[in-house]
């Protein structure tokens, strides 16, 4: 436009309304196309052709379905060719990390900012050098909680190497927004949120140029009033257009208006950025030493978590540990005590909290482990979908599963943590047992690929296994076994130790089951199960302090359906539990030793 940086077909193709993948916003681009300019040819410091490079600054499209703006600039700079905006089947429909230039997947509304905490909070603290970070976002998109959540941790953090730019075109998708185009309340908000804000004609090419230039101590916020649609007459500022190709038969006049306003096709160069950002190696990060622990010692899983990060943060200075005030219940506070500096507070924002570690995670600058009661990582479960399509490495321990968390209340048990983690693609989800198997899935989960959720339990157990046994993802263990097993019991963490517990009564009555501890529960070890099962005439009884829905039970029976002369028998936490005891619980909900003998004298009867 005004700047001349939009390629005359890149403006023929958006005009178009080329079909990007079925999706296409023009509108919601042309409000953005002079900050979008600016940004990329006047303000950001970048290598063109090489997008992922560390030293480059940041961009998040925070309102991804703008996406094509993104690729219209990412053309003009060079890297991608014109004729790939041409083709639908190259570029998607939102943000995607498959494009070099983009580090997180964005289009669920209300997470850029998030991340670009992330990334600057990196920059600054971790990387210690030069590059910032711009993240554009739209106006409706304000309405998200998680966009506040996000400004209130860019002040505490005096991240003054971040710039939001709020795109204040009026309009969302199928109202105008609530604020329309009160600009001086959004300036308001961001300033009592403590961000250094500017108001802006976010058309105008001079002041957005000015704008950026400021340097401030505070992030900085610039709110630029726009027009949704600008520059094609008829469909600026006005509603019912939003997501719409234009159509057909108005393209070619709406090329010719918009062409005939750009001023200069004159290429611009680029700013290289300064390149002061550390090499950094994240690849095998190995445990300093094998776990110290005594077979019979008692440890809660929590706390051996605590102790593993810690340990493992010895050998490497880029794992970070987050958490959302709940670090002395966790026990992540055992590494903020030893890494004071890699520790990151998120306060209770534990939607930003999974934000920032992708922001982090991205370029391969840290290794995240974000640590809270696992129940409340539900209420992030947008972030953590959206983490796997990011194609983000960052690990989760969720401490204080199921009713054996005793008296705080069902409020506080996570008993639908499993069927979430189990359900996102690239997660691999570690249930270990006692404290050494604990240091191992920390160790595994800072070297694995994807989202990784290590479950963790309040009651303190005894420690099962030598420190020099050998664990790996997919691989269980069979605790307990004998020559005449009549069930194949699979329990984890504390129903692990009840299971163990429920041998001792059963054999007694001359009844011996195989104990089987699953270690992963996505993958699951389907063969070392399946063996069992047949050395136990074909009798499996899963037990476990999760809800039925998802958890262990139906990880096992989906892993061996359709296998012949198989039975498997679950007990799990059937309805809303109530507070009590943690033993209290584990009987009132029928996950105790006695009702895993019960349930193994019924099979065994049954027969
Ligand atoms: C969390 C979420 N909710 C709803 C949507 C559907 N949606 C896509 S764009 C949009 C309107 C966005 O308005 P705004 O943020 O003002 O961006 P504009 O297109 O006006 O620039 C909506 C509701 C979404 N993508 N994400
Ligand atoms: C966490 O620390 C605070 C402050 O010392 C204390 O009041 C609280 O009881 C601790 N919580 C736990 C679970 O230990
Ligand atoms: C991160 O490292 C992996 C190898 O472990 C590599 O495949 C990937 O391309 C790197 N990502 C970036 C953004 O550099």
């Amino acid at each position: 436009l005004t700047s001349g940086h939009r390629p005359e077909q890149c403006l023929r193709d958006i005009a178009h309304g080329l079909d990007i993948k079925g999706s296409l916003h023009p509108t919601s681009c042309c409000s953005a196309a002079e900050i979008m300019a600016v940004l990329f040819f006047h303000t950001m410091r970048y290598k063109p052709l090489d997008p992922r490079n560390p030293h480059n600054d940041r961009f998040i499209l925070s309102k991804g379905h703008a996406a094509p703006i993104l690729y219209a600039v990412w053309a003009e700079a060079g890297f991608l060719p014109e004729e790939e905006l041409k083709i639908t089947c190259v570029l998607d429909g939102r943000p995607v990390p498959k494009q070099a230039f983009t580090d997180v997947a964005t289009g669920s509304l209300g997470q850029g900012l998030g991340a670009a905490c992330g990334m600057a909070y990196t920059g600054k603290y971790f990387d210690k050098a030069s590059y910032r970070v711009y993240c554009m976002m739209g106006d409706g998109e304000l309405s998200e909680g998680s966009v506040w959540e996000a400004m209130a941790f860019a002040s505490i953090y005096k991240l003054d190497n971040l710039i939001a730019i709020l795109d204040i075109n009026r309009l969302g998708q199928s109202d105008p927004t609530p604020l329309q185009h009160q600009v001086d309340v959004y300036q308001k908000r961001c300033e009592a949120f403590g961000w250094h804000t500017v108001i802006v004609d976010g058309h105008s090419v001079e002041e957005l140029c000015k704008a950026f230039g400021q340097a401030k101590h505070q992030p900085t916020a610039i709110i630029a009033k726009t027009f949704k649609g600008r520059g094609i007459s008829g469909i600026e500022d006005k509603e019912a257009w939003h997501g719409k190709p234009l159509p057909k038969n108005m393209a070619d006049q709406i090329v010719q208006e918009i062409c005939s306003q750009i001023q200069s096709t004159k290429k611009i160069l680029v700013t290289p950025p300064q390149e002061d950002a550390p090499l950094v190696d994240i690849t095998n990060i190995r445990m300093p030493s094998p776990p110290s622990y005594k077979v019979g010692d008692k440890i809660a899983t929590r706390k051996a978590y605590g102790q593993a990060l810690a340990k493992l943060g010895r050998v490497n200075d880029r794992i970070i540990a987050l958490d959302g005030d709940t670090k002395n219940s966790t026990f992540s506070e055992i590494f903020k005590k030893e890494h004071p500096d890699r520790f990151i507070e998120c306060y209770i924002a534990e939607q930003n909290m999974v934000s920032v570690a992708v922001g982090c995670a991205t370029r391969n600058r840290t290794v995240p482990f974000c640590s809270a009661f696992g129940a409340f990582f539900t209420r992030a479960f947008d972030q953590i979908r959206m983490a796997a399509i990011s194609e983000s490495n960052i690990n989760f321990c969720g401490s204080h599963c199921g009713v054996s968390i005793g008296e705080d209340g069902p409020s506080q048990m996570a008993l639908e943590d499993l069927a979430m983690f189990r359900s996102i693609p690239t997660a691999t989800v570690f249930y270990p047992s006692d404290g050494v198997s604990t240091e191992k899935a920390v160790e595994l989960a800072a070297n694995t690929k994807g989202i990784c959720f290590i479950r963790t339990s309040r009651p303190e157990n005894a420690i099962i296994y030598n420190s020099n046994e050998d664990f790996q993802i997919k691989q269980a263990k069979v605790v307990l076994k004998s020559k005449d097993d009549q069930v194949t019991v699979i329990g984890a963490g504390v129903t692990l130790h009840e299971a163990l517990a429920a041998a001792d009564l059963l054999k007694k009555e001359k009844i011996n089951i195989r104990v089987l501890d699953p270690f992963t529960i996505k993958p699951l070890d389907r063969n070392l199960i399946l063996s069992s099962a047949r050395a136990t005439k074909g009798r499996i009884l899963t037990v476990e302090d999760h809800y039925y829905e998802g958890g262990i039970g139906e990880a096992v029976s989906s892993a061996l359906v359709g296998e012949p002369g198989i039975t498997v028998s679950r007990l799990a936490v059937g309805e809303v539990p109530r507070s009590g005891k943690p033993a209290e619980l584990l009987k009132m909900f029928g996950i105790d030793r006695d009702a895993i003998a019960q349930a193994v004298r019924d099979l065994v009867a049954k027969a």
